[in-house]
C-alpha cells in the first residue's frame, strides 16, 4: 500500500513538470514596453526551454500594421533556447511583436509583446 501511494505521488509529480518545460519567453532585447531612441536591427528573444526552431514564428509590426521582420526567426548558435529575427523597422512609434513557439518537447506557447522606437 505504502509503495503504491509512492508510485502515485511520482505519477503526480511528473505529469506537473511538463507545465514547466514549456517554452516561455524569459527575455527579449528590445525587452518588453522599452523604449529605443532608434530602430533595432536585430529582435532577440530567449525561452526558458529549448526550440524547435523551424515551427517557431515571429510576427513584428508598426503602429500601421505593416510587417517590420525582414526574414524568419533563426536560431543563436550555441543557444537553442533563443530565436533572433532580423528587422527592418520603417515608421517610429509601437513596435509589435507576436510569437508562437514550439519547444523541444514538442509543447507550444504563444505571447505577444510591445515596444517602441522613437527615431529611424
Ligand atoms: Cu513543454
Amino acid at each position: 500500500m505504502k509503495r503504491r501511494q509512492i508510485a502515485l505521488a511520482l505519477v503526480f509529480l511528473s505529469g506537473a513538470s511538463p507545465a514547466f518545460a514549456h517554452a516561455y519567453l524569459q527575455k527579449s532585447d528590445p525587452a518588453a514596453n522599452s523604449v529605443l531612441k532608434s530602430a533595432p536591427k536585430t529582435l532577440l528573444l530567449t525561452y526558458t526551454e529549448d526550440l524547435s526552431v523551424p515551427f517557431c514564428t515571429v510576427t513584428v509590426t508598426d503602429s500601421m500594421g505593416m510587417n517590420d521582420a525582414a526574414g524568419k526567426p533563426q536560431a543563436v548558435p550555441g543557444h537553442p533556447n533563443e530565436l533572433q529575427v532580423p528587422l527592418k523597422i520603417q515608421m517610429a512609434g509601437k513596435i509589435s511583436v507576436v510569437w508562437h513557439a514550439l519547444s523541444a518537447d514538442t509543447h507550444k506557447t504563444q505571447g505577444e509583446f510591445s515596444f517602441t522606437v522613437g527615431q529611424i
